[in-house]
């Protein structure tokens, strides 16, 4: 190890080294120059700006500056076009020429960017015929306008046939489908079930089966709240008590948000059957499409004269 006391003398010793041997200490001289052009120091990319090259420097550009931004549109550089470029915020997918609104907003609210009702389906969009088939074509909010629905056919048989007797609970448009609650028994216990129905009135999907517990379950009624349904029903899942209510939440499709426990809202209730039995089964006659007819509770639509009542009527395209 040296000590610091002899650092001191290491350039000396150095130069006599360098005395004895005629070897020379060179200046390592200015440093190359960065550029010469501005081309050298070009980083071929359009949205940072021009570099230039300043006493042998390179001087970085002004980034391109992209005005006019809105709550629908961003406009901002885009390196390929090599310009500024404007990005709705909405998609028109079906490309029907008219986009969909933002999420969280609906046809016709502020910011919403699109007016597109559907934007899957090219056939509606604002402007386009309203027909009558259970759609809002037009995208004004209202489905089939002016038109009565005058259900024709048969009701539709919801529960299915190892459930019975059983009874209704309650039915929500869950915005594409109905969601269809109700009670039976099945191998002796009653409990509650759902099921989804489609625009046009036939079951689109298996029943579920809601309530779990070992005991009777009766209901249920239903809520929609534009995302889940919720549904109320009374249980005697408690051996101590009587009926009780009880809540959760259901998927469109009936699935439960819990498994286990739903929500205690109310103990000690007696049973009070105010479902009306069917022996045979629920049935439920739903608003069908006028293209659907014989079993299916198909409909047959007219558009009602300007009286608003007792005026005549005649059939629009179904
Ligand atoms: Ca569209
Ligand atoms: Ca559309
Ligand atoms: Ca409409
Ligand atoms: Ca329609």
């Amino acid at each position: 190890m040296i000590r610091p006391w002899r650092l001191g003398l290491l350039p000396w010793a150095l130069l006599g080294c360098g005395a004895r041997t005629g070897l020379e200490v060179r200046d390592a001289g200015p440093l190359p120059p960065q550029c010469v052009t501005d081309q050298d120091c070009d980083d071929r990319a359009f949205c940072n700006g021009a570099e230039t090259c300043q006493e042998e420097r390179c001087i970085p550009g002004a980034p391109l500056v992209c005005l006019g931004s809105t709550a629908c549109s961003t406009v901002a550089c885009d390196e390929e076009a090599r310009a500024c470029r404007t990005t709705p915020a909405t998609e028109d997918r079906d490309r029907d020429g008219f986009r969909a609104p933002r999420p969280g907003t609906s046809p016709g609210s502020p910011d919403r960017c699109g007016d597109d009702c559907d934007d899957d389906d090219p056939e509606v969009h604002p402007g386009a015929v309203e027909r009558c088939n259970g759609v809002d074509d037009d995208c004004n909010g209202i489905i089939d306008d002016n038109a009565t629905l005058t259900p024709t056919g048969d009701a539709v048989r919801v529960s299915e046939a190892a459930v019975a007797p059983s009874g209704p609970g309650g039915v929500q448009w869950t915005g594409s489908r109905y969601g269809v609650s109700y009670w039976g028994y099945d191998s002796g216990r009653a409990h509650v079930y759902f099921r989804q129905i489609d625009r046009t009135g036939a079951p689109s999907a298996m029943q579920q089966q809601v309530t779990t517990t070992p005991n009777d379950a009766f209901g249920a009624a239903l809520a929609w709240n534009g995302r889940v349904l919720g549904a109320v029903w009374q249980d005697r899942r408690d051996p101590s008590g009587g009926y009780e209510i009880y809540f959760n939440r259901l998927t469109p499709g009936g699935r439960a948000a819990r498994a286990r426990p739903a929500h205690l809202l109310r103990a000690g209730l007696l049973h009070q059957p105010q479902h009306r039995v069917d022996g045979g089964g629920v049935r439920a006659g739903l608003a069908g499409r006028a293209r659907l007819r014989g079993r299916r509770g198909a409909t047959r639509c007219t558009r009602s004269a300007s009286t608003p009542r007792g005026g005549s009527s005649s059939p629009i395209r179904g």
